[in-house]
């Protein structure tokens, strides 16, 4: 892969960590209206996929969705202005990080109730095909979320019709701390599982841009070719705790993925390294780290100055 690409790639995945490391403070000041899911460490996935897909393309997100969003393109302004409850928020602040949805990019939506989100991207990709789109829908779940009876339902579904969709599981070893012993039996064989319903799965390096890159980009092709849907299963490290942003290695429920091999194995810190090896400058990327800092600080200071919902509006948009 060349420089040029390489560089994008890591100005998208660093700018999803900076965003979040900012947002963290302000979530610890209890700035922050809703709970959080901090996607840190899992920036290659987001990036790798979505830099697979055209902007036509649909993605689907889930309770850890910054990155996903934020690598379709999306606004970090009105992010942000959704964790705070603005009005300008993605879904007018009545939604909070969990349920962002912007149609101007394709992120037609993310919800937290594990699994949801995996039938409705089908549902986009039926009327994909069905409207002779050339485009797919790609959606992420966790590997928690793998667990749930409605995403067997969906492969079952999307095989069956030859459906344009992407299933991302992005693994990161836990659903909330439970381990996968604990929940799968040691025989669970995900591979297995996928092509048992003539779905094509592919595992990839989560923790590896290229790896992730490469390999969505060879699958994205083949749904485009009419080939019918697809797994890539990635193997990733979330670095924070499950829902704030604080460390906590010290509840010792980690075991593969303990600090020093987070920190060895970093995504951001491999591109940085094949960026070095490729002759790029160690300034440029302080410079590219510094005007990245003043544009998530540009954001955070809009949504702290944006205003809250009026209170005619409160309920306006509300379904339920
Ligand atoms: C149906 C359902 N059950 C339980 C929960 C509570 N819950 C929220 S996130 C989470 C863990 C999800 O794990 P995983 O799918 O692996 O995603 P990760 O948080 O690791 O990214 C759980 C159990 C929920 N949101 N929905
Ligand atoms: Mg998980």
């Amino acid at each position: 892969m060349s420089s040029p690409l390489l560089l994008d790639a890591y100005k998208k995945m660093l700018s999803i960590r900076i965003a979040e490391e900012e947002i963290a403070k302000y979530y610890l000041e209890n700035k922050v209206m809703s709970f959080v899911h901090f996607c840190v460490g899992q920036e290659a996935v987001a990036v790798g996929v979505c830099n697979a897909l055209e902007k036509e393309d649909r993605v689907m997100g889930n309770h850890r969705s910054h990155g996903h969003y934020l690598a379709k393109g999306g606004n970090l302004k009105k992010m942000i202005c959704e964790l705070l409850g603005k009005e300008d928020g993605l879904a007018k602040g009545k939604g909070g990080s969990m349920h962002m949805i912007d149609k101007s990019v394709n992120f037609i939506g993310s919800t937290p109730i594990l699994g949801s989100a995996v039938p409705l991207a089908n549902g986009s990709s039926f009327e994909q095909k069905y409207s002779a789109k050339k485009n797919i829908t790609a959606v992420f779940c966790g590997d928690g979320a793998f667990e749930e009876g409605v995403v067997y339902e969906t492969l079952n579904l999307a095989a069956l019709f030859n459906l344009p969709l992407l299933l991302v599981v992005e693994n990161n070893l836990y659903s909330v701390n439970s381990k996968m012993r604990d929940r799968r039996s040691a025989k669970h064989n995900t591979e297995q599982i996928v092509t048992g319903f003539g779905v094509e799965y592919i595992k990839a390096d989560g923790n590896d841009y290229q790896d992730v890159f490469n390999k969505s980009k060879r699958l994205v092709e083949k749904i485009k070719n009419g080939e019918g849907p697809a797994v890539l299963e990635c193997i990733t490290y979330r670095h924070m705790a499950h829902s704030a942003p604080i460390f906590d290695d010290a509840q010792g429920y980690r075991e593969e993925d303990v600090l020093e091999v987070r920190l060895e194995k970093d995504s951001l810190k491999k591109l940085k390294d094949q960026l070095y090896s490729e002759g790029i400058a160690e300034n440029m990327l302080v410079e590219i780290e510094k005007e990245i800092h003043n544009q998530v600080d540009k954001s955070l200071k809009y949504a702290i100055e944006a205003k809250y919902p009026d209170k005619e509006n409160l309920y306006a948009n509300l379904y339920v």
